[in-house]
């Protein structure tokens, strides 16, 4: 009996499960469906990054003989959704059964389990941690951390290990990682590839159905086959590699990449392995290419990071994108999906972010990520932009840096304090606030950075929840030790200013 070999938009692995699982005969189902484009409204360059990926990579295993049915988004008879696809091959070629390699969204996971077709879900072993194994880790821990998971994974994948002990006898060299934004931090920028004519086609089709999305196609610059993402990795090691660590917390408004590997939208889509991406690194260390800082902070957030939010995203369950611990419901400011704004980190990063579909990490976490939640956004509302505007972001690893660290939407289940800061700390790790209409150091007042009175207003108006963690613990006793006009006057400075992002007013 024919079985359809599903392979979804962010699954593009020549050593997929669910591919290695084929038998001849088998029939290789891809479909570009308007269900997937739509449910959020996807970044124009996200969606011409998947689409141009999906064709080359089926023309990839046709031609290594495998018998692919693919679907594009203008053809009259697509179904819409995945599961209608399958329907229809199912229908055209007798098949009976689906396999698939395990989806990275419970919505689609849930669509292929209840639909009428036998689905077979297999692992996905692109992941260096197992759900099972994610499991055992976390069962009987009272809170999740991310340096005792990553701990365990350097000494499960032996990434940077001198027998059982970490090379350079410490596990994490973050503390070397803190340089401010300085002008000879400008970084190499990742390599920018010419659209070949496969994906111009794409491009003309996203153009037409896709335009009014929020987001910049030209110029498109992806690369969208595994042998431009692999020239994407070796560019990234010989150029940014060596300063990645010095810089990780930087901003920059000239510099929209500064070190950074700009490889998490190869990586996510399958075009390059976690592991593979994590031994090029590690030969580049012994090699003497690249200080241990370097090497360290980068490994961590592949086998660290990435891996954990994972394991989380599905631990927690289908009902983990509809947390609101703090109970944050005030609309997205207009700003985010470009709305004029006076304070120029968000301009900036709102800006790039429409450029590019991309942002850095510290971009995310503490200029978009800190505004929305010190704003008291519906972290729904913020949950859909990120997953929207970056074209690198799929729920599993979107939803628990959204929700769970930037918004602490589910409570500290990801992060064990909230990433609130104030302007200080954008203007210690950037260079935004001396072109801005506000200043960061001026007392409460109309000239003054949003940031600082917005900053004391969520710690005073949460204080019941977090007066009680000793990380937090200096923040309350400098926050009570001033005097009491002065907190009355920042009080009632950031609820105006709530006030006024709720009026919908330019802040
Ligand atoms: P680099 O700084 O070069 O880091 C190297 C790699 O480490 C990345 O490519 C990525 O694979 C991994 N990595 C680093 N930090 C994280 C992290 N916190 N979680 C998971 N992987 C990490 N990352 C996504 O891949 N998709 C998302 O949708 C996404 N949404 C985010 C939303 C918010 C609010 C925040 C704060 C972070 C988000 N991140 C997301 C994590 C991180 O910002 C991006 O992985 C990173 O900016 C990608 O750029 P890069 O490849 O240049 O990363
Ligand atoms: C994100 C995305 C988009 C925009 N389009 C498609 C598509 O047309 N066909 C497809 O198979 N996959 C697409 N994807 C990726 C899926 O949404 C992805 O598999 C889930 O988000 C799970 O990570
Ligand atoms: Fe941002 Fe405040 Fe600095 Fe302006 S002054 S760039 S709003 S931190």
């Amino acid at each position: 009996m024919v079985r359809l070999i599903l392979v979804l938009g962010d699954q593009l692995s020549h050593d997929l499960s669910a591919l290695q699982e084929a038998w001849p005969g088998d029939v290789v189902v891809m479909a570009e469906v308007a269900d997937e484009a739509e449910y959020v409204p996807h970044h124009p360059k996200k969606l011409a990054l998947i689409f141009a990926a999906m064709r080359h990579f089926a023309d990839e295993l046709r031609k290594l003989g495998r018998d692919v049915i693919y679907t594009r988004l203008d053809d009259p008879d697509n179904a819409g959704t995945i599961m209608g696809e399958l329907l229809r091959r199912a229908d055209e070629t007798g098949a009976g059964e689906v396999i698939v390699t395990h989806p990275g969204e419970w919505r689609v996971i849930a669509a292929l389990e209840e639909g009428p077709l036998p689905v077979r879900m297999l692992p996905d072993d692109r992941f260096l941690c197992s759900l099972q194994d994610f499991e055992a880790w976390a069962e009987g821990r009272r809170e999740f951390r991310l340096e005792w998971f990553y701990r365990e994974m350097r000494r499960k994948t032996g990434l940077m290990m001198e027998g059982d002990k970490p090379a350079g006898g410490k596990w994490n060299f973050d503390h070397d990682n803190r340089k401010r934004a300085a002008h000879d931090l400008f970084g190499p920028g990742p390599i920018r590839f010419a659209p070949d004519a496969v994906t111009r086609e794409v491009m003309d089709l996203v153009a037409a159905r896709f335009g009014d999305s929020f987001g910049d196609l030209h110029p498109f610059w992806f690369g969208v086959t595994r042998g431009e993402a692999l020239r994407a990795l070796d560019h990234f090691i010989a150029h940014a590699l060596p300063g990645f660590g010095d810089v990780q917390d930087a901003m920059l408004t000239g510099d929209r990449f500064l070190n950074h590997s700009v490889l998490s939208i190869y990586l996510n889509i399958g075009l390059l392995s976690p592991l593979e991406v994590c031994q090029r690194v590690e030969a580049a260390w012994q090699a003497g290419d690249v200080p241990i800082n370097a090497a360290e902070g980068f490994i961590r957030q592949v086998i660290g990071w990435r891996e954990f939010v994972r394991g989380i995203y599905f631990r927690e369950g289908p009902d983990y994108v509809t947390r609101n611990a703090l109970g944050h419901d005030r609309a997205l400011p207009a700003a985010f999906w470009g709305g004029e704004t006076r304070m120029e980190c968000l301009r900036a990063a709102v800006e790039q972010t429409r450029e590019e579909a991309y942002a850095h990490h510290i971009q995310r976490l503490m200029v978009t990520g800190n505004f929305a939640l010190l704003a008291g956004a519906d972290p729904g509302a913020v949950h859909e932009w990120y997953l929207a505007v970056y074209a690198d972001a799929f729920e599993w690893v979107e939803a628990p840096n959204t929700l769970g660290m930037s918004q602490f939407a589910d409570g500290g289940v990801v992060g064990s304090k909230p990433y609130a800061a104030s302007g200080n700390y954008i203007n210690r790790m950037s260079d935004y606030c001396g072109s801005c209409a506000y200043d960061v150091k001026a007392r409460p007042g109309p000239g003054a950075c949003p940031l600082n009175p917005l900053y004391w207003h969520f710690i005073d108006r949460h204080r019941a929840r977090f007066v009680g963690n000793p990380r937090m613990a200096t923040v309350y006793r400098t926050w009570e030790r001033m005097p009491e006009a002065r907190r009355t006057a920042i009080l009632a400075q950031g609820e105006a200013i709530l006030r006024r992002l709720e009026a919908g007013e330019v802040v």
